[in-house]
C-alpha cells in the first residue's frame, strides 16, 4: 500500500516542493489548506494537482484531528507557519499562536491519533536558523545556543523544544530540521532574494526603475528549497528521530546577492538602481548565519546540490520569463 503523508503549509514554497518529491516517491499526499477561497490553494491545485486538499487551520485543534482522521498519514510534515520575519514584530501574538502554539496543536493531535501506538506516525517540524539569531558561534550547529531576535524566532524556538519534548515525553518519532534560508523561483516576493530577482528582471526589461531594500550587510546561508525538502523526508526515514541542521556551509551578504543577480542581466554597477530605506530595517536583525550540516551529511547522507550562483541564476531566469510574459509579450 502507498505510504501516506499529511503536510501543513502545503501551499507554500516548501510545501509544493515536498509534495512533488513525495508524489514522485509514490506517496499519497494530503495537504492542510487554510481559509475560505484561498488563492494559494488554487495555485497548488494547478501546480501540484495530485495533492488532496483538506480544510483546516493550525489554530483549530479539532480541524487537525479531523485532517488526521481523513488522511490517516504515516508521516506528518509541519511546515505551516507565519514565516515572514519582519511581519512578526507587527503581529507578534498571531505569530506566536500559529508559528509557536500551532506546533503544539499538531503534536497533540498526532499523539491522540496514534492512540498510544507511537509507531503509527512520524512527525517533522520545520525549525529555522532564525532560532540562532544573535549567533553565539560560527558556524551554527545543532548544539549552538539559541538566541532568537524576532517574535518569529522566539515562536520557532517554542515549536522546536515542544517537538523535542514530545519525543522525550511520549517516545514520538518527532524530528526537527533546523533549515537555513532556502530559496527558489517559488519564493514569495516579500523575501529579499525574490524581491531582488523580480526587481532585476523588471529593471532589465524597463518596467521598474529602482529597488528599495533594508539592511544590505546581513549575511545568510542561502540554499535551494528543492534540495532541502529531501532532507525533511530523510529525517523521517531514520530509525531514531533527531534534530538536524540543513545548510550549505557558505554564507553571502545581501550585497553579494545583488552583485550576482544584476550581473546576470549585464549590470555590473547596481548602485544607481538600489536605494535603502530605514523603514525596511528590522528592530533587531540577524547579522550573520552560517550553518554546519555535518550531522545531516554523515547521518542522512544529505548534501545540497545547487550552489549560490546557480540558485541566483535560476531565480533571475525564471523572473525574466515571467516578467517578459506579463509586460512585454
Ligand atoms: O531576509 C535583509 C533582512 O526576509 C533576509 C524566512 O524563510 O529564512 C527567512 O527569514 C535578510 C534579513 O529572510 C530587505 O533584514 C534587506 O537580514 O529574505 P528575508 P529571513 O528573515 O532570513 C529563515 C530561515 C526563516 O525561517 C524565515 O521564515 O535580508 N533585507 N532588505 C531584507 N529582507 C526583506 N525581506 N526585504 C528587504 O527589502
Amino acid at each position: 500500500m502507498a505510504r501516506r503523508a499529511l503536510i501543513t503549509g502545503v501551499t507554500g514554497q516548501d510545501g509544493m516542493y515536498l509534495s512533488e518529491f513525495l508524489l514522485a516517491q509514490g506517496y499519497d499526499v494530503f495537504g492542510l489548506v487554510r481559509g475560505q477561497n484561498n488563492p494559494k490553494a488554487t495555485l497548488l491545485a494547478e501546480e501540484v494537482p495530485d495533492v488532496r486538499q483538506i480544510a483546516g487551520d493550525l489554530m483549530d485543534p479539532s480541524s487537525l484531528q479531523r485532517a488526521l482522521a481523513l488522511a490517516e498519514p504515516d508521516e506528518v510534515y509541519n511546515l505551516g507557519a507565519i514565516s515572514y520575519v519582519a511581519y512578526s514584530w507587527e503581529n507578534p501574538h498571531v505569530t506566536a499562536d500559529v508559528t509557536g502554539k500551532g506546533v503544539l496543536n499538531m503534536l497533540a493531535a498526532c499523539l491522540t491519533y496514534t492512540g498510544g501506538d507511537h509507531s503509527r506516525v512520524r512527525f517533522y517540524q520545520a525549525s529555522s536558523s532564525e532560532m540562532f539569531g544573535k549567533a553565539q558561534e560560527i558556524p551554527q550547529r545543532e548544539s549552538t545556543l539559541l538566541w532568537p531576535r524576532s517574535p518569529y524566532g522566539v515562536s520557532k524556538v517554542f515549536g522546536h523544544y515542544m517537538t523535542i519534548n514530545y519525543r522525550e515525553s511520549y517516545g514520538m518519532h518527532a524530528s526537527s530540521g533546523i533549515l537555513f534560508n532556502h530559496e527558489s523561483p517559488r519564493r514569495g516576493p516579500e523575501f529579499v532574494t525574490r524581491k531582488i530577482t523580480r526587481a532585476v528582471a523588471r529593471i532589465s526589461l524597463g518596467v521598474q526603475s529602482e529597488l528599495t531594500l533594508g539592511n544590505l550587510d546581513a549575511q545568510r546561508d542561502w540554499g535551494y528549497a528543492g534540495d532541502y525538502v529531501e532532507a525533511m523526508w530523510l529525517m523521517l526515514q531514520q530509525p531514531e528521530a533527531d534534530d538536524y541542521v540543513i545548510a550549505t556551509g557558505v554564507s553571502h551578504s545581501v550585497r553579494d546577492f545583488l552583485d550576482a543577480a544584476f550581473a546576470h542581466v549585464g549590470i555590473a554597477d547596481w548602485s544607481r538602481y538600489v536605494r535603502t530605506s530605514p523603514h525596511l530595517m528590522r528592530p533587531a536583525d540577524v547579522d550573520r548565519l552560517l550553518g554546519d550540516a555535518t550531522k545531516a551529511r554523515t547521518h542522512l547522507g544529505w548534501r545540497p546540490r545547487v550552489p549560490f550562483e546557480d540558485l541566483v541564476r535560476m531565480m533571475v531566469e525564471h523572473d525574466l520569463k515571467e516578467q517578459w510574459t506579463l509586460h512585454v509579450r
